[in-house]
């Protein structure tokens, strides 16, 4: 098996301060939190940013600061939300793809569909999705594809056929958010069995699902994405104490698997970025 690309999902758009007093805001505290993942076994982090208030945002100084922050640290390969919140417009979610030059992401998300987000509306009509994949193209990266649900993979072969993605490509499943597909095994299954030939995946359990679908990943040969963004506990009523704690815990249970972790150099080949 190839060895496991480990996601580190920092901050995500909905963990708050009052839920957990580990999540980082500011450009220092998530760049002190990556290094820290990339030393417990992360090769990636999937990347949203906050103002200073906390509040969640896209904005392209702020993605800015915490991209150079990191990369004053560590080389862990950085991955941009065009998701954002529930509710932002799609010039706003695309506040990171302004960024060239030394300060241009690795990689960037790209949602295939819309479904309901708890009590929210992930809102991504067909337009829009194809206005924000001609924008990631547009700055020479690859997308991460990520499902929520099972027709999303439906939509990347449309995609493909009109030209806005090419496949095989990097699939994200998302599992267990409120409203779309739940966290189970033979959900995993099928969503690893749909993606077009040749593609990868990495699977994101959410809430208490994240650790061990990070075991089921990894028996699959697939990758993981952990992180406060999706999961605050390291266990049952035990705050993880920022995200390198779950990091450590996904790559003691991959190895405990047989599984090596890739470094970022690895999973710039294994998530074809090169
Ligand atoms: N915050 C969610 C509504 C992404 O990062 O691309 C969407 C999200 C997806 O987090
Ligand atoms: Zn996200």
């Amino acid at each position: 098996m190839n060895p496991m690309v480990i996601t580190a999902a920092m901050v995500g758009a909905e963990t708050t301060r009052e839920q957990t007093q580990y999540l980082p805001i500011s450009a220092e505290e998530i760049a002190a939190d990556a290094a820290k993942c990339r030393e417990a076994g992360a090769a990636m982090v999937h990347l949203h940013v906050r103002t200073p208030e906390g509040k969640p945002s896209q904005d392209t100084e702020l993605f800015r600061a915490a991209i150079r922050a990191i990369r004053a640290k560590c080389d862990v390969l950085i991955q941009v939300s065009t998701g954002g919140a529930v509710g932002m417009n799609v010039d706003e979610r695309c506040g990171a793809l302004k960024l060239t030059g030394a300060d241009r992401p690795d990689m960037a998300t790209l949602s295939t569909g819309t479904v309901n987000f708890g009590a929210d509306v992930f809102w991504n009509p067909r337009p829009l999705i194809r206005d924000i994949a001609t924008r990631i193209k547009g700055l020479g990266l690859k997308p991460e594809i990520e499902c929520f649900d099972v027709g999303m993979i439906d939509e990347a072969r449309a995609l493909e056929k009109e030209g806005f993605i090419t496949l095989p490509a990097h699939f994200d499943f998302v599992l267990g958010v409120g409203g779309a597909l739940s966290a189970t095994a033979e959900g995993l299954d099928f969503m690893r069995s749909y993606i077009p030939q040749g593609s990868s995946w990495t699977c994101a359990g959410v809430g208490r699902h994240q650790l061990p679908f990070v075991e089921l990943a990894a028996e699959r040969g697939g990758n993981s994405r952990v992180g406060l963004e999706d999961n605050i506990y390291l266990s049952k009523g035990v705050l993880a104490k920022g995200n390198f704690e779950l990091v450590a815990e996904a790559a003691k249970r991959a190895k405990s698997k047989g599984r090596e972790l890739a470094t970022p150099q690895q999973a710039r080949e294994l998530l074809r970025l090169t």
